[in-house]
């Protein structure tokens, strides 16, 4: 039988099962060429980017490193086709779609050779995706940071398993190998970690905004914008609490818009981090330390590998 890990590695042509998220405002070339070149599968998030700024990062992602590597479309974005075209013009070789059904793209991904892995928040999606021609799917529980879906990683993860025959990515929550072994245990082949690499010398975003996640403890990040259909999760601020209170009178997605539109660029790049969106996800409660890339990715497989040992079967009960 081959071992969960390698499928995932196998489809992506990786070393290691971890996959970067692609998170808007925080993942560029920076970060995702030092994760291709620690053997993850870096991402660049096309979230915040025009086609022509995409295409740039691209290229400046090629420049740093000869591994593959991805690019995250959110498909609530209103440029979301002509993102796709891009990836497609420039033949990354992977796609992974968060916040929408990538359905209308799959025919242009699968013509360029472009290999997708769709973020799915339930089983029913996933099942729908691998019949669409998904290469994997990427379970992200609603531990993670950003938009969020209402199902934990412990249940989400073991159903989407039983439900396709693609490899399953495990996501939310996952900060550390111990994390990373128990997303095995329940059928995962690899992991997608994002708030975690936020915490790296190599990303780019505002020392206030890596600050935040070090001192917050798991209870700090929280969800907001539940009432407008689009739940998000960030860290406890003056823009949360300003949020919550939009909601307790009643107001529309529109009026949250409003506030939250620019909000993440504000923290992640500005560092105003009371006035801005601190995405991130429960896991901050564990995250201790800056670390580069390299180290980081080290310590995860070398204690995921730990973990696995030590439960080996024997004396636990
Ligand atoms: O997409 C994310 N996380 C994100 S996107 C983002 S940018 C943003 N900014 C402001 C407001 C909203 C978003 C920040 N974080 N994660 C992937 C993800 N996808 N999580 C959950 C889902 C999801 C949920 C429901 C995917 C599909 C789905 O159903 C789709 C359908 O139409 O059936």
């Amino acid at each position: 039988m081959i071992p969960a890990g390698k499928k995932l590695m196998k489809l992506l042509s990786i070393e290691l099962p971890v996959i970067q998220g692609g998170m808007a405002w925080i993942s560029d070339h920076s970060l995702a060429s030092a994760v291709s070149n620690a053997g993850g599968l870096g991402v660049i998030a096309a979230g915040n980017l025009d086609p022509e700024e995409l295409r740039e990062e691209i290229i400046q992602t090629r420049r740093l490193t000869d591994r593959p590597f991805g690019v995250n479309i959110m498909l609530l974005s209103p440029r979301a086709g002509e993102l796709v075209d891009i990836a497609c013009q420039e033949k990354v070789p992977v796609v992974t779609t968060g916040a929408g059904n990538p359905g209308p793209f799959m025919e242009r991904f699968r013509c360029h050779g472009v290999k997708v892995l769709p973020v799915v928040a339930s089983a029913g999606m996933a099942r729908r995706m691998e019949k669409l021609g998904a290469d994997g799917v990427i379970a992200e529980g609603m531990e993670a940071g950003g938009h969020i879906g209402k199902v934990t990683t412990m249940t989400l993860v073991p159903a989407v398993a039983d439900a396709v025959t693609v490899p399953v990515v495990a996501a939310g929550g996952i900060g550390d190998g111990r994390a990373m072994a128990a997303a095995f245990a329940l059928g995962a082949s690899g992991v997608q970690i994002g708030t975690r690499f936020i915490c790296t010398f190599e990303c780019t975003a505002h020392t206030k905004y890596k600050e935040r996640i070090l001192n917050a403890s798991e209870l700090d990040p929280v969800v907001t914008g539940s009432s407008t259909g689009h739940p998000v999760r960030s860290l406890r601020n003056g823009l949360t609490r300003r949020i919550e209170e939009l909601e307790r009178e009643g107001a529309g997605f529109e009026e949250i818009e409003k506030i939250a539109v620019g909000a993440l660029r504000k923290a992640s790049r500005e560092g105003d981090v009371n006035n801005g969106s601190v995405m991130a996800g429960q896991v901050c409660g564990i995250i201790k330390e800056i670390n580069t890339v390299e180290e980081l990715i080290g310590k995860l497989m070398e204690e995921a590998k730990k973990t696995i040992d030590s439960l080996g079967g024997k004396g636990l009960w």
